[in-house]
């Protein structure tokens, strides 16, 4: 087929087989872009095999054209800016419009091409990792292709040959591309019933990321190692991540791929789960036993299943007590037991600035209203039914509710408790406790009823002041 033939014949729309790849390059389909940090509704597939979508936490799925039988996708790597949390716009790098970039779905067996623009003032290339595929079509720079040049387009096509939960990242300057925020999820939903994967009414997936960025600037560090400032999922930190909302009795799967540093032990309250599989595949039955942590080791992905049947509103986190906060100094001194009445008035006549972090601990943080430079999150934040949650970064909640519709994934709001299932203050008598006078006690006194009024902190609701 010479030129002139092959133009005519797509302007008919009769694509011989042969020219299906020059084709393809010269009507790429067109990017989806996102603008938006909400969490999409699952994407029905609108061609194809069916199959129940996941929902992305903060994301999105990417749409696709079917082209003669394959999935075609189109993912621009580029700058983007992303909001982190309300109040912090962060500009990274990801694909079509946000970080991380929108996840595939797509069905075992399924043919795919995946058409990639490079918009970054850098090369690039993507891997897809845990894919069996090609040797050639794995997308690491140098060794298995070269990379893709600012401004040109590749094409990667392979056919999604097991089902499970994967990820895409660049295997180019990687530190760099991952720390600006490049990596998007990806998951290949079994063709037939398959022995060791459920179906699940609710199925979520995020990735762990983190950033460096310096309070009161927007581009990450990215040459830091471990010492990283932001703790997120799908680039978001609390309180901006959203929550879990399933129906009481769903059967639930939560996909997690970790793309930072460090490990991160992932906590659901109120139920115990079951790591159904990893980036390896559905785990076998009899490796499976309950959990309420799971551990998901750096460039892992473990995919956890339960059934929701507690009501309530749980708590779902990173159990490193530092990821669950926002920006601070990691390395200010602890100031608990130090009495610094008398003390803070002088230094205020010199830096009236001055105040006194963490005297009886670090739960004030969590309350009061510090000016804070522009592009930074409180350290410790989130207003929830009964105050100050006191959390940052790697934090939400899991919302089981009775009458949560099914597919229905809009927040239904705090959880309102059957009356006398909440904690509540005992109000009766009780004995001070003889040891109440000895050093321990002594060393590190409550706060006094009647606190000498050095520094005037303003707290939302007005409860106090010290
Ligand atoms: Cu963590």
């Amino acid at each position: 087929m010479n030129r002139r033939q092959f133009i005519g014949s797509t302007a008919f729309g009769a694509v011989a087989a042969a020219g299906i790849g020059k084709a393809a390059l010269a009507a790429l389909p067109e990017p989806v872009i996102q603008t938006s940090a909400d969490t999409a509704p699952p994407l029905m597939p609108p061609s194809g095999r069916p199959y129940n979508p996941v929902v992305t936490l903060n994301g999105w799925t990417a749409p696709w054209r079917m082209n003669q039988g394959v999935k075609e996708f189109h993912l621009v790597a580029e700058p983007v800016e992303r909001e982190i949390a309300p109040g912090m716009v962060a500009r990274l790098w990801g694909y079509n419009g946000q970080s991380p970039g929108p996840t595939i779905e797509v069905v075992e067996g399924d043919r795919v091409r995946l058409f990639v623009t490079n918009r970054l003032p850098e090369h690039t290339s993507v891997h897809w990792h845990g894919q069996r595929l090609p040797n050639g079509m794995d997308g690491v720079g140098g060794l298995t292709q070269p990379q893709i040049p600012p401004g040109k387009t590749f094409v990667y096509e392979f056919v999604a040959r097991r089902p499970g939960t994967f990820m895409y990242h660049p295997h180019a300057d990687e530190m760099t591309q991952m720390a600006m925020g490049m990596m998007g999820f990806w998951v290949t939903h079994p063709r037939n019933p398959h022995p060791l994967i459920e179906r699940v009414d609710r199925d979520f997936c995020f990735l762990l990321n983190a950033y460096d960025i310096d309070p009161g600037s927007l581009v990450p560090k990215v040459n830091t190692m471990l010492d990283f400032n932001l703790w997120t999922w799908n680039s978001r930190a609390f309180p901006g991540i959203d929550s879990l909302n399933v129906r009481k009795g769903d059967r639930v799967r939560v996909r997690i791929g970790n793309l930072t540093m460090t490990n991160h032990p992932i906590h659901i309250h109120g139920h115990e789960f079951e790591v159904s599989g990893t980036d390896g595949g559905p785990t076998r039955r009899e490796s499976r036993w309950p959990e309420v942590t799971t551990d998901v080791a750096v460039g892992q992905m473990r995919q956890i299943e339960f059934i929701a049947d507690e009501e309530g509103d749980w708590a779902m986190h990173c159990h490193k007590s530092h990821h669950t906060m926002n920006a601070m100094g990691h390395d200010v001194p602890t100031m608990i037991g130090i009495d610094h009445r008398g003390l803070v008035g002088k230094i205020q006549q010199v830096e009236p600035e001055y105040m006194v972090m963490g005297e009886r601990g670090m739960a004030d943080m969590g309350e009061m209203e510090m000016p804070l430079p522009d592009q930074t999150l409180p350290m410790m934040t989130g207003q929830g039914p009964f105050g100050a949650i006191e959390m940052g970064g790697m934090f939400t909640v899991l919302k089981v509710r009775r009458e949560q519709r099914p597919g229905d994934y809009s927040d239904p709001g705090w959880f309102k408790h059957p009356p006398g299932t909440v904690a509540y203050e005992w109000t009766g008598a009780v004995d001070e406790p003889a040891r109440s006078g000895d050093a321990g006690a002594a060393a590190m006194p409550r706060a006094r009823s009647a606190p000498t009024v050095e520094l005037a902190v303003r707290k939302p609701g007005g409860h106090g002041s010290h």
